[in-house]
């Protein structure tokens, strides 16, 4: 039942009424109203539209930790710069010195939302306050903050989430909420260094710094669309539960999975990778543009921007979103080779973004060629459903092969709506006969207008390599089970197998009748082996249990089995009994061929 809004509009009023009671409030969560979320997963939809049509937006990374820059007493610290006081072990008071230095006049939030608007981002997340405790806000909760420790006195957050409104810009906020090496009591991943002025009761923390800057952060400037929380170290529910609340401060706010005590928030947040799959629900992949994400004057290892327009369309292909990052300077600065990237993804952008707003994941599992994304149709409108293929390998034949049945309404280049291209079902898929040249170097796109659903073409069966094995990759099987998916990046393996109806299947042609022999690459944790699992090719059965590997991969020959038929089949990995968390991390299974005597 929907709440009526004159309701929720009181309970708004009466959460920011007693949130600006100060302590008492922050002291007893009990008078705050439980947050259970009555959401309807149409209400749910409508709170995520803007976000899932973006698919692209802009992470800044920019605190003190610029003032080091990945550098202290004159040697360089390894990892990633905002880090640098964790890494290099920083007294609190030492690190706290960098303030007296920051003064970073040359920043212009205006020209930076135009920045992230050139390249085509539709919303910004800022570290309010990252693990340094140090507040890019000014903040009434601790004197360590930006406006009040440094010469600039100015608000880089209020001039930002102005400049925002002014360009329609959505804004968020990130914030680490357990983890503060400044403040007394707050958690440090790794534990303490300067226990003299780090260690003290993390609830007190919680009461008097990290509740009040969420306040703060969700009150002062507006509308805010996102709060992007990171790290729950030492987070237990109860701590969580002081926190949680306040996210109904701003409506429509979107949160991720970093809150802790069980919150599992709106979305996943792979980071630094791309999931070999999607994920069942919202997701955003997080990446930096070089190695890190604060500023580190010497980190010049950046991404090409080819790089970056590919992996914003395998994202877009798996339907998350892509959080790309920059880390300004000291003086306020971004850095020359993260604008020149920006400004190449824009160009890209301005002629291909309709292949990647509020576009869905691609309807093939994989395409040799490039990537695919989709948007459905409306009859009613008149308005064709759309697959738009991104073309990385432009084909030197002028066919490009799709993998469906059936074929398409109409095809076209984006770059040329007017063109029509000739489309040939064939066994292998729909031929598009395009021009000889690519009309980008980096990705061009081909639309098919479609009258209804895609009906993809399975891959084809799995046959044996030169050397007479036959190899199945986890990414190659057809998976049955909510929660069993392919996670990795360049390493993948099955993972989420808790269910004894969850299993993998691969379509496979034997060509040789005989004796095979079984291996898989698995990992199962200590304490978590034993459990039964079959493996069937054909009508034929093998049965065997899992063996501990101390959760490395391990390649464990199960056994053996007689195939008397050949052509096509299917083989099965389907667990009987799971006696750990999930039956185990599987990367691949082999049938090898034994010489029989
Ligand atoms: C965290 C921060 O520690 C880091 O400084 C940066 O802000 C990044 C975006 O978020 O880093 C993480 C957080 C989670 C994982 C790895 C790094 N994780 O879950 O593997």
């Amino acid at each position: 039942m929907k709440t009526p809004s004159l309701f929720r509009l009181a309970v708004i009023l009466a959460i920011v009424v007693a949130l600006f009671a100060g302590r008492a409030l922050a002291a007893d969560t009990s008078a705050m109203p439980a947050i259970v979320s009555n959401e309807t997963s149409t209400q749910r939809d409508a709170r995520m539209k803007w976000w899932r049509e973006a698919r692209f937006g802009l992470f800044i990374h920019w605190g003190l930790y610029a003032i080091p820059a990945g550098t202290w007493q004159g040697k360089p610290v390894a990892g990633i710069g905002e880090w640098i006081m964790n890494r290099g072990k920083i007294p609190v008071a030492d690190y706290a010195k960098f303030a007296a230095e920051f003064n970073p006049v040359k920043f212009d939030a205006d020209a930076w939302v135009r920045l992230a608007q050139g390249a085509g981002m539709k919303y910004i997340i800022i570290t309010s306050k990252h693990h340094d405790g140090f507040a890019m806000f000014r903040s009434a909760a601790s004197p360590f903050n930006i406006y009040d420790a440094t010469p600039f006195k100015r608000d880089p957050l209020q001039e930002l989430a102005d400049a925002c409104r002014k360009h329609g810009m959505k804004l968020g906020f990130y914030y680490s909420q357990a983890q503060d090496w400044h403040h007394r009591g707050g958690a440090a991943s790794g534990g303490h260094w300067d226990k003299a002025a780090q260690d003290g009761d993390m609830d007190a923390y919680l009461h008097d710094i990290a509740v009040p800057q969420v306040k703060e952060i969700l009150t002062k400037y507006g509308p805010i669309a996102v709060l992007w929380w990171d790290t729950p170290t030492d987070m237990t529910r109860e701590r969580a539960d002081l926190l949680a609340p306040l996210i109904k401060l701003q409506p429509g706010l979107i949160t991720n999975n970093r809150l802790g005590g069980g919150y599992e928030g709106d979305t996943e947040t792979p980071e630094n990778k791309v999931p070999a799959t999607g994920y069942p629900r919202d997701w955003e992949a997080c990446m930096t543009m070089n190695d890190t994400w604060g500023f580190k004057s010497y980190d010049d290892n950046w991404k090409s921007g080819e790089k970056l327009i590919r992996t914003l369309i395998d994202i877009a292909s798996k339907g998350g979103n892509y959080l790309l990052n920059v880390g300004p300077t000291a003086a306020g600065e971004i850095p020359a080779p993260s604008v020149e990237r920006l400004q190449q993804v824009g160009v890209w952008m301005k002629r291909n973004s309709e292949s990647i707003y509020a576009t869905t994941a691609s309807p093939f599992r994989r395409l040799e060629w490039g990537r695919a994304t989709r948007k459905s149709g409306d009859a009613a409108a008149g308005r064709p459903g759309k697959l738009y293929l991104n073309v990385f390998a432009w084909p030197k034949d002028g066919a490009l092969i799709v993998p469906m049945r059936g074929t398409a309404k109409k095809a076209y280049l984006l770059s040329a709506p007017s063109v029509a291209l000739a489309l040939t079902p064939s066994p292998a898929g729909l031929r598009v006969t395009v021009p000889a040249a690519a009309p980008d170097p980096i990705s061009s796109v081909v639309v098919l207008e479609v009258a209804g659903p895609i009906d993809p073409l399975p891959p084809p069966p799995i046959t044996a390599g030169g050397d007479g094995v036959i190899a199945l990759g986890c990414d190659d099987a057809d998976l049955s089970g909510k929660a069993l998916r392919v996670e990795g990046n360049t390493q993948l393996n099955l993972t989420g197998w808790n269910s004894v109806e969850s299993y993998a299947q691969w379509d496979v042609r034997i060509e040789r009748p005989g004796t095979y022999r079984i291996a898989a690459l698995y990992a199962v944790p200590s304490g978590q082996g034993g459990s039964d699992f079959n493996v069937t090719v054909g009508a034929v059965s093998l049965a065997t249990k899992t063996e501990v590997t101390g959760g490395s991969f391990k390649s464990v020959v199960l056994g053996t089995v007689r195939v008397e038929e050949t052509g096509p089949t299917k083989v099965t990995l389907r667990p009987a009994k799971i006696s750990g968390a999930e039956l185990m991390r599987l990367r691949s299974l082999t049938l090898q061929p034994v010489a029989t005597p």
